[in-house]
């Protein structure tokens, strides 16, 4: 049966959308340029959220665009495996240069959940080959979002997402978040306490013991879940404990990559290098779809071993490395480069984090969370009906011609990296008057 109004919406089944809800009164982006979208009824449209927290430079940028039309008309497709283009040699190159020293390999997926289920692959080939195949444990952590595919969802943290999907993946593990705000609540930056939560991953050991735990997967800031920022070194501890049992650590940089944070990577600004690391999403600004994976070059040796005609990692995807993907990939760094934006965050993080701070006290808020260009807003819920009035307040942004992004009570803010104070200050404006106007 037809649930909307319109039936040329029918069709479509919408992912991470309330179906019902959306097709009563959709909501439709027809255009975008720089901090704007376009809707259908010809409304400009402030973007706080990156499009999804992917499109860093803003939108419709000229070098992406065209790197995209010009390589459309050369070379649409190459096959990935066996065989190969120049652009993705030159995209890897490129890459690595702005990786953490160490991470100097880049493996080339379509997705950030694709990225998660090839690094959580790799661990586990990994230890396999250096005839340690009995580290099969991966440990995630509560509240954690790695993406939808089954290994993603079984280390991943959140509730909604796994419960309908039966066991999941066998021998896995979580550590506890990091969410805190008896103690943290409105901290600006990085909390101060909670370091001690990361010693979970010890009693992991100490219950399953070492020798089968294969790797930690974490974001350094938790996004999806509704910005929980690691607290000061917390993530360093991980990493400690980590290389004292020889368990590989992971981070999950589907967010925090490509200058959220205010250096290319979160694993820059925390000062703490994982073993391997997923992109996705500002990899391309968002314009084409792709992810990928960066590796210690370690453990990419460990793999080039055995006859040299035989293939050593027995995965890949027919779009890995795809042209249009590396062509807009390679648009995204120059852009990046030239505006210098993946150090622009820092520049702008404490006029966000006052602008966002000035929202306490504000109807219903009850913590307030930043870092670089990331913001989250927690509201207290309504009574029996959680994400409820979140979800009241992004729709009274919506009609107000403001973008922005909730997850259960949680507002999420993270803006193109473009953005200008006076953008700043019409996002939390707007959102003032709406936490106001809110049931
Ligand atoms: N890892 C992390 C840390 C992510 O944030 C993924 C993996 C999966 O990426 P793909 O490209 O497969 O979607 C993500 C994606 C939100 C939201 O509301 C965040 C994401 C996706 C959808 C919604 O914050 N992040």
């Amino acid at each position: 049966m037809s649930q909307s109004s319109d039936p040329k919406l029918d069709a479509y089944w919408m992912p991470f959308t309330a179906n019902r809800q959306f097709k009563k009164s959709p909501r439709l982006l027809t255009r975008a340029d720089g901090m704007y979208f376009t809707d259908d009824k010809g409304r400009q449209v402030l973007d706080g959220i990156a499009g999804l927290w992917c499109v860093n430079a803003g939108h419709n940028r000229p070098r992406i665009v065209e790197a995209i039309q010009k390589q459309a008309a050369e070379l649409d497709f190459a096959p990935p495996f066996q065989m190969a283009h120049p652009k993705a040699f030159e995209l890897a190159e490129r890459l690595v240069e702005l990786t953490p020293a160490g991470l100097s390999k880049a493996f080339f997926t379509n997705s950030g959940s694709e990225a998660v289920e090839t690094a959580l692959k790799m661990a586990l080939a990994y230890h396999r080959v250096r005839g340690e195949g009995s580290r099969t444990r991966l440990i995630g952590r509560e509240r954690g979002y790695h993406g939808v595919n089954f290994g993603g969802i079984s280390v991943g943290g959140m509730v909604a997402n796994r419960k309908m999907f039966g066991t999941l993946l066998s021998g896995v593990d979580h550590l506890r978040h990091t969410h805190d705000p008896a103690r943290n609540a409105y901290s600006m930056g990085q909390p101060l306490h909670g370091a001690e939560l990361a010693d979970d991953l010890e009693r992991m050991v100490a219950l399953h013991d070492a020798s089968t735990i294969a790797a930690v997967i974490v974001e350094p800031i938790a996004g999806s879940t509704g910005v929980l920022i690691p607290p000061q070194g917390y993530l360093k501890r991980l990493r400690e404990i980590c290389d004292k049992h020889g368990i590989l650590l992971i981070f999950d940089e589907v967010i925090t990559g490509f200058g959220r944070t205010g250096q290319p990577f979160g694993a820059q600004t925390f000062g703490v290098t994982p073993d391997l690391m997923t992109v996705a999403k500002g990899l391309t600004n968002g314009a084409v779809p792709m992810g990928a994976v960066f590796a210690k070059q370690s453990i990419y040796d460990t793999f080039m071993q055995g006859p040299e005609h035989l293939i050593e990692f027995f995965h890949g995807y027919t779009y890995s490395a795809h042209p249009l993907a590396c062509a807009a990939a390679l648009g995204t760094l120059d852009t990046y480069a030239e505006e210098g934006l993946l150090t622009r965050a820092g520049e702008m993080q404490t006029y966000f984090a006052e602008a966002l701070h000035s929202l306490t006290g504000a109807a219903h808020v009850i913590d307030i969370r930043n870092m670089g260009l990331v913001g989250g807003v927690e509201l207290a819920p309504l009574p029996g009906e959680p994400a409820k009035r979140a979800f009241s307040v992004f729709l009274d942004c919506w009609e107000q011609g403001v973008l922005i992004r909730t997850t259960g009570d949680t507002i999420a803010f993270s803006p193109p990296l473009i953005i200008e104070k006076q953008h700043i200050d019409r996002l939390i404006d707007t959102v003032r008057t709406a936490l106001h106007r809110a049931a």
